[in-house]
């Protein structure tokens, strides 16, 4: 039996730099501002950092278009300052993991400028293609496939200068790495083993399950309504995935000197995940799966959020638990810099039942097995941002989607009332550190949340019953109980409309969790329970001291059954 991997019984804390604290007075967050709240982070219990992109980058997709992997924009500061928050966080005990976005660049990139010149031996390290055949170059219709780009619009680029196409599943800004060619595979290993010898401990890998593509290139089904495919198939988990991930890891040795990684999949099961974050194979540490945050979305994703069925998330969540126990490993999140805000989508974000139901939340989260991720204001139970108009939104996802759908004929209301439930600026509204907000002394890149007086570091954490305390309290659980780490999952009362009950069972230990999801008193049937009669209660968010039979709305309680 292997003996599990370090990150089994870790928490990782995301920053999203540019919304995290601002030291330099423009209005952005940067590198000075996150190694002045270190300790913040590090008294949460967090054992890892992960940074979402800090390297030279136009910004056009906040960073996720990088024009130099091995230099820090500007914006957050200088190599200097990476290597001063480095050791400040290691001095911390915090590892520190790198955002590695490798399935496209920049088109600002020296290689994708090279690559521009059909003489260069560049010219391959993207994915350029002829116009359709039987079409002019740059007319619609010409594009080499049908596919649409993740941000609207579609994923091919008209180059004019060469006459060709070049393939960008997410920006026009961000060109695809075309990594059947070894020379990009091995340019990429040899910068992830430049950021490993200055002393980064791992990687979030960004959409790393579509570095494989499908060959030939070929059209895929347009949905009714829909101006291009989105066939994900053709560009997702294609047939040299794990091969890559395999090269990958011996190149930078991942696995030898067991870094920390997480490959983020859209569009994975729990099959491809059990294959690759295999404990028997060198492959990934853990994914990203989209499942249990697609549930609420229809057709058109984002803009398109339809009603959640609480068992439908309930079962997807004990399906991945049993689908990789014992064999891969599972990441647990329900937030990150393109999600909404979970206090909002799955909580009830009242005055009232805001603080309940952001604790009711992380006590499923965190007591699942796997690695739960904490994302920048979630421990303090951070709410949507409450957006009404387009012009109020900078993301180029919500801005082009929007765009998309308005062209083809949407009702701009419905997609500002989805964009308001679901879009990523949700979750980039600066973090509040104070009543006053504390981010800046300029005036913010992105808004502050009208919530900033009353929901701030400062004020919750100033509160004994506040939830970034009752966060330190489920990660002590995380480091201390074997049972919490490496114990058997199972779901109880999968139907259950109100109810999230489960065990855990390692050896003689078994823990039992129980929780009111909803902002109505809930009955519980006890009959269905295991017997709770000499259980110790470990752990609530409401303290009732009432019997289990009924739990106040939003109430959590976690028992040691034996
Ligand atoms: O959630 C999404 C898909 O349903 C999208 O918001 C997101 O583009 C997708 O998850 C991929 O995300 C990653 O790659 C993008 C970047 O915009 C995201 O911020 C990053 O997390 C392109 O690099
Ligand atoms: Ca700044």
């Amino acid at each position: 039996e292997l003996a599990p991997p370090w990150w089994s019984s870790a928490v990782v804390y995301q920053i999203y730099p540019r919304s995290f604290a601002d030291a330099n007075g423009d209005g952005i967050g940067d590198l000075r501002g996150i190694i002045n709240h270190l300790d913040h982070i590090a008294g949460l219990g967090a054992d890892v950092l992960w940074l979402s992109p800090i390297y030279r980058s136009p910004q056009d997709d906040n960073g996720y278009d990088i024009s130099d992997y091995q230099d820090i924009d500007p914006l957050f500061g200088t190599l200097a300052d990476f290597d001063e928050l480095l050791a400040r966080a290691h001095e911390r005990g915090l590892k520190l993991i790198m955002d590695l976005v490798v399935n496209h660049t920049s088109d600002e990139h020296a290689w994708f400028v090279e690559s521009r010149d059909p003489a260069s031996p560049k010219r391959d390290w993207y994915i350029w293609r002829p116009a359709r055949e039987g079409f002019e170059p740059g007319t619609p219709g010409a594009e080499p496939t049908n596919w649409g780009s993740f941000f609207g619009g579609s994923a091919w680029e008209y180059d004019e200068a060469s006459g060709e196409y070049y393939l960008h599943l997410f920006s026009r800004k961000q060109p695809d790495l075309n990594w059947e060619n070894p020379d990009v595979r091995a340019a990429v290993y040899a910068m992830m083993n430049w950021w490993v010898d200055r002393g980064a401990d791992g990687f979030r890998m960004d959409v790393i399950n579509l570095i494989s593509k499908t060959y030939p290139l070929a059209d895929g089904a347009v949905a009714p309504g829909q101006p291009f495919s989105f066939e994900i198939d053709k560009v997702a988990n294609g047939p040299r995935l794990v091969e890559f991930l395999e090269e990958m890891n011996h190149a930078v040795g991942l696995t030898d000197k067991q870094l920390f990684t997480v490959g983020e999949m859209v569009s994975c099961d729990v099959d491809h995940a059990r294959a690759y974050t295999s404990r028997e194979h060198d492959r990934l540490g853990m994914v990203f799966t989209f499942e249990h945050v697609s549930l609420d979305q229809g057709p058109g994703g984002k803009l398109d959020p339809r009603p959640l069925h609480l068992p439908d998330l309930k079962k997807n969540l004990a399906l991945w638990q049993e689908g990789l126990y014992g064999e891969g490993w599972n990441s647990l999140y329900f937030e990150n810099h393109d999600q909404p805000r979970s206090v909002s989508r799955l909580g009830d974000d009242s005055e009232e039942y805001r603080i309940a139901s952001a604790k009711a939340l992380a006590t499923a989260l965190h007591l699942h097995q796997g690695t739960p991720y904490v994302y920048q204001g979630q421990e303090i139970g951070m709410t949507n941002a409450g957006f009404t108009t387009i012009e109020q939104y900078a993301d180029i996802e919500a801005l082009g989607q929007f765009k998309q759908m308005v062209d083809a004929g949407a009702d701009p209301e419905a997609l500002l009332a989805g964009l308001g439930k679901m879009s990523r600026d949700n979750a980039r509204t600066p973090m509040p550190w104070t009543p006053e907000g504390g981010f800046t002394d300029a005036t913010p890149w992105l808004p502050l949340n009208p919530t900033t007086p009353t929901i701030n570091v400062a004020s919750d954490g100033a509160d004994p019953h506040g939830v970034s305390a009752y966060y330190r309290e489920l990660i002590r659980l995380r480091h201390e109980l074997p049972v919490v780490q490496m114990g058997r999952f199972d779901l109880l009362l999968p139907e259950d409309e109100r109810l999230w009950a489960f065990t855990r069972t390692w050896g003689e230990d078994r823990l039992l969790v129980v929780i009111n999801m909803t902002s109505a008193l809930a009955g519980v049937p006890m009959a269905e329970l295991p017997d709770i009669e000499d259980a110790r209660l470990l752990l609530t968010n409401l303290s009732t001291g009432q019997d289990l039979q009924t739990l106040q709305p939003w109430e959590a309680r976690v028992y040691a059954l034996s």
